[in-house]
C-alpha cells in the first residue's frame, strides 16, 4: 500500500525576489507557469504510479483566488486523478484557509476535504488506510489542531494530514504548534506535514513517524535545490519506506565563488564557469536560476562591481542558466584602496548622509512600479528604517568604489 504526500503547492503564487534582469520572455512564462507546471507533473506521476491514495498537507493554493484559470488547473487535475482511480485528501493551512477562498466549485467525490472546524476521519477500508486531519478556518491558527487529532482506528494503517510549525522551527510563522513528541503520540503509522517548504523527516530510532515533503516548486533564492513530493510505502506498516521524488521545472541554486588573493578577472570568470559547471551536473536536466556571490579582494570586488563588461562576461559563461543576480564581497585584508581625493571622499560621503529616508523611499517606490507581473520586489520593504539606512550606506560605498577605480584607472 503506498500514498503520495505533496504540500505547499501555492498554485499561481507570485515569485519572490527576481530581479528585472529576468526580462526574457521565455524565461518569464517559465517562471510564472512554474507552480501550475509543477501540480501538473504531480498528478502526472501519481497516474503512473498508481498509488492508493495522494494527501495534499495545505497552502495548495497561495491565497484569495487569483483567477479562474488556479481552479480550471487544480479541477483538471483532481478529475484526472478521479478517473484514474486515485482519491485525495486534502486540508487547508494558512494560505487557503477557508475564510480566504471561495468554495464555490464542484469538486469529484473522490477529492476529500477535511473541515476546518473539528478533525475528521476519512477511512479507505479496500486499500486497509485512514485519513485524519482538520483544516485552517482562519489564516493564522494559534492553536495546536494535533491536540485534537482522533485515536487511530484499528486494524487500518493511520495516516494524519496536518499544516503545522514542528518544533518551533525559526522563520516560519508558528502556526498549530506542536512538538514531535506530540506527533509520536498520536500512534498513526504516518503524519504527513505541511507549512515548512524544506523537506524533513522526524524518527523513532529508525521509524519514520511523520515528515515534510516540502513545497512542490522553490519560489525564491531562499528555497534552493530539488524541489517535489514524497511516495511513502506501507509495504512494512511499522516501518514506513520514503522516497522523495523532484518534480519542479526550474530550480534556484547558489553560486559562491571565492577569488584567490592573487586572481585576474579571467580567474574570477573561470572559477564561475566552473562552479556553473558543477551546479548544472547536479541538476541535470532542470533549468536553473543562478544567484552567484564573488568574494574577492577589495579592490577587485570594487572594479568588478561597476563593470558593465564583466557582467556581460558572467552571463556568456553561465549560459544555459537564468542569471538573476550578481552580489559582491570584499575579502577582509590590509590591502590599501586606491587612492581617492580625500575632500571628494568628504563630499560623496556628506551627500549619502544627507539623503533623507523620504528622498530614498521615492526613488525605490519607482523602482517598484517598473517591476512587473511576478518579478516582484519583496526585498524593498519601503517601511523599514533599517532598510532604508542600509540603501543610503551602499549608494555612499558604491560611489566611492566607483571613484576608487576611476582614479586608479587614471594614474596607470
Ligand atoms: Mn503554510
Amino acid at each position: 500500500m503506498r500514498i503520495i504526500h505533496a504540500a505547499d503547492l501555492h498554485i499561481d503564487s507570485q515569485f519572490d525576489g527576481l530581479s528585472a534582469a529576468l526580462s526574457d520572455h521565455a524565461a518569464a512564462d517559465l517562471i510564472s507557469g512554474a507552480t501550475r507546471s509543477a501540480f501538473r507533473a504531480l498528478v502526472d506521476w501519481a497516474l503512473v504510479e498508481q498509488p492508493d491514495a495522494m494527501v495534499l498537507a495545505g497552502d495548495i493554493f497561495d491565497g484569495a483566488w487569483k483567477s479562474t484559470g488556479t481552479r480550471r488547473v487544480f479541477l483538471s487535475g483532481m478529475t484526472d486523478l478521479a478517473d484514474a482511480g486515485i482519491p485525495v485528501f486534502m486540508a487547508s493551512g494558512n494560505h487557503d484557509a477557508e475564510s480566504v477562498l471561495l468554495h464555490d466549485v464542484v469538486y469529484p467525490d473522490s477529492l476529500h476535504v477535511f473541515p476546518v472546524h473539528e478533525p475528521r476521519t476519512f477511512e479507505l477500508p479496500d486499500a486497509g488506510l485512514a485519513f485524519h486531519g482538520q483544516g485552517y478556518a482562519t489564516p493564522a491558527v494559534e492553536h495546536s489542531l494535533a491536540r485534537e487529532y482522533p485515536a487511530p482506528l484499528p486494524g487500518l494503517v493511520n495516516v494524519g494530514v496536518l499544516h503545522a510549525n514542528v518544533g518551533a522551527t525559526a522563520g516560519h510563522r508558528n502556526y498549530s504548534p506542536c512538538t514531535a513528541d506530540d506527533l509520536r503520540a498520536l500512534e498513526y503509522e504516518y503524519v504527513a506535514l505541511g507549512h515548512i517548504h524544506g523537506r524533513r523527516e522526524f524518527v523513532d530510532g529508525d521509524r519514520v513517524f511523520a515528515a515534510y515533503s516540502g513545497n512542490l516548486q522553490g519560489r525564491s533564492a531562499r528555497e534552493t535545490g530539488a524541489k517535489g513530493a514524497l511516495m511513502i510505502d506501507f509495504a512494512d506498516p511499522t516501518r514506513p519506506d520514503l522516497m522523495f521524488r523532484p518534480l519542479d521545472v526550474l530550480r534556484w541554486e547558489f553560486l559562491d565563488v571565492e577569488a584567490a588573493t592573487d586572481a585576474s578577472v579571467d580567474d574570477v570568470l573561470d572559477a564561475v564557469a566552473v562552479e556553473h559547471s558543477r551546479a548544472r551536473d547536479r541538476h541535470a536536466g532542470t533549468p536553473l536560476v543562478l544567484r552567484t556571490r564573488i568574494s574577492a579582494m577589495p579592490a577587485l570586488a570594487a572594479q568588478l562591481r561597476v563593470d558593465g563588461d564583466f557582467a556581460e562576461q558572467v552571463r556568456d559563461v553561465t549560459t544555459g542558466s537564468l542569471l538573476e543576480k550578481v552580489t559582491f564581497t570584499s575579502l577582509e585584508s590590509d590591502e590599501i584602496g586606491p587612492p581617492v581625493d580625500a575632500e571628494l571622499r568628504a563630499e560623496v560621503q556628506a551627500a549619502a548622509a544627507s539623503l533623507t529616508p523620504a528622498d530614498v523611499t521615492e526613488l525605490l517606490a519607482e523602482v517598484r512600479m517598473r517591476a512587473r507581473g511576478p518579478l516582484k520586489g519583496s526585498e524593498i520593504d519601503l517601511s523599514s528604517g533599517a532598510y532604508l539606512a542600509s540603501v543610503i550606506e551602499r549608494a555612499g560605498e558604491d560611489l566611492l568604489s566607483h571613484l576608487s577605480v576611476e582614479s586608479s584607472g587614471g594614474d596607470s
